[in-house]
C-alpha cells in the first residue's frame, strides 16, 4: 500500500512542576528550602528515514503522544525529563499545521536522512522552591509549575525524491520506460489507469545514478478531478527534469504534449520551467513513418526536438539515456 498523505495528533508532554519542600534533618533547625525542579516535557519529532518508502507505515496509528516530565521531589531531587517520540517519516515528507479545515500552515520538510523536526515541543519544567531563596526570604513558598504540553493537528505529506520524472497521458507507456532503463518492475497492463500510485526506478548511466519517478497518467481536464486528478504531481514537483512520454499511434502527439503541459501549468506552472526531454513511444507500431515525422515535426515547430523510442523493444533507449546525461 502506498499511502502519501496522512493526518495524526501529536500531543507533546506537559512539564513537571516544581515542589515546596523544606528540610527536616535531625539536628538541623529550619533546614532551609530544598524543592527540586520539575523534568522537561517529552517532545514529538519526526524523524527522515530511508526504510519507508511511503506513509503507509503510520497508516493505523492517529494519535503520538509524548511522556510528561516528572515532578521535582525534597531534597532537591530533579524531576525526570519526559519520553521523547519520535515519528519516522520517508524522505521527502513534507509536515504541516492544520489550523482549520482551510487553513494549513508549513512546519518543514524532511529530506536527509536522518533529519529530524520537533513539531510539538515539550513544556518547559517547573521551578522548586530551593531556587526562590533570597536573603530576604530564606522559607520561599513559591515555586513555578510546569508548562503545558501542546496539541496539535498535523497534516503529512510526501512528495517523492528523484531526479526524473514521466509524465504522460494514460497507456503511452510511462511505466514500460521505467523498466527498460531502470531497475525497476511495475505493473504494466493494456489499459489506461494501470499505475495508481507512483512508481520509483533507480538507472545507471555512465555510472551516475539517477532515480526515476513515475506517476499516474494525465487526462484531459484533469486540473478539474478528472481522471485520477492532478494530486500525484506533487511527486514530480523536486524532480530536477521530465519526460514527456507521447503515444504515437494516437492522433496528434504534438496537441497531446501541449494539452499535458496545460494541465501541468494548472497544478503548479513552475514545474514547466524544469528543463525536460520529449520522447515519442511505440514507434516500432508506427508503419507511416511519415505520420511520425510529421508528429516530430509539429513538436520542433514548438521548440522542442523528440526522440522516437519504443520502450517495449529498446529502440533509441541509448539516444534518450545520452540525452538524459546532457540535459
Ligand atoms: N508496441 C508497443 N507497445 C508499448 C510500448 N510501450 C508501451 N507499450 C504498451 O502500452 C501499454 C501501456 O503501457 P504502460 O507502460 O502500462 O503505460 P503507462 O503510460 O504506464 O500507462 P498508465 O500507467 O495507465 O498511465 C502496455 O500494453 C505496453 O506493453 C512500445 O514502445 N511499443
Ligand atoms: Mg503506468
Amino acid at each position: 500500500m502506498f499511502i502519501d498523505r496522512i493526518k495524526i495528533q501529536v500531543k507533546s508532554g506537559k512539564g513537571g512542576d516544581g515542589c515546596i519542600s523544606f528540610r527536616r534533618e535531625k539536628y538541623v533547625p529550619r533546614g532551609g528550602p530544598d524543592g527540586g525542579d520539575g523534568g522537561q516535557g517529552g517532545d514529538v519529532l519526526l524523524k527522515a528515514s530511508s526504510k519507508y518508502p511511503s506513509l503507509s507505515h503510520l497508516h493505523h496509528i492517529s494519535h503520538f503522544k509524548a511522556g510528561n516530565g516528572q515532578n521535582g521531589k525534597g531534597k532537591n531531587q530533579h524531576g525526570k525529563n519526559g519520553k521523547n517520540i519520535i515519528i519516522s517519516v520517508p524522505q521527502g515528507t513534507v509536515a504541516y499545521t492544520v489550523e482549520s479545515t482551510q487553513k494549513l500552515s508549513l512546519l518543514g520538510e524532511l529530506i536527509r536522512q536522518g533529519e529530524s523536526l520537533v513539531v510539538a515541543k515539550g513544556g518547559m519544567g517547573g521551578i522548586g522552591n530551593t531556587s526562590f531563596k533570597t536573603s530576604k526570604n530564606k522559607a520561599p513558598r513559591i515555586r513555578k509549575v510546569g508548562g503545558p504540553g501542546e496539541s496539535l493537528s498535523l497534516l503529512l505529506e510526501l512528495k517523492l525524491i528523484a531526479d526524473v520524472g514521466l509524465v504522460g497521458y494514460p497507456n503511452a507507456g510511462k511505466t514500460t520506460l521505467l523498466s527498460q532503463i531502470s531497475n525497476a518492475k511495475p505493473k504494466i497492463a493494456s489499459y489506461p489507469f494501470t499505475t495508481l500510485t507512483p512508481n520509483l526506478g533507480v538507472a545507471y548511466i555512465d555510472d551516475k545514478k539517477l532515480t526515476i519517478a513515475d506517476i499516474p497518467g494525465i487526462i484531459d481536464g484533469a486540473h478539474k478531478g478528472k481522471g485520477l486528478g492532478l494530486e500525484f504531481l506533487r511527486h514530480i514537483e523536486r524532480t530536477h527534469l521530465l519526460i514527456f512520454v507521447l503515444d504515437v499511434t494516437r492522433d496528434d502527439p504534438s496537441s497531446d504534449y501541449n494539452a499535458l503541459r496545460n494541465e501541468i501549468r494548472e497544478y503548479n506552472p513552475r514545474i514547466l520551467e524544469k528543463p525536460s526531454i520529449v520522447v515519442l513511444n511505440k514507434i516500432d507500431l508506427v508503419r507511416n513513418c511519415k505520420l511520425l515525422e510529421e508528429s516530430c515535426r509539429r513538436l520542433l515547430r514548438s521548440g522542442k526536438g523528440a526522440i522516437s523510442i519504443s520502450a517495449l523493444k529498446g529502440d533509441g533507449i541509448d539516444k534518450l539515456r545520452a540525452e538524459l546525461m546532457r540535459v
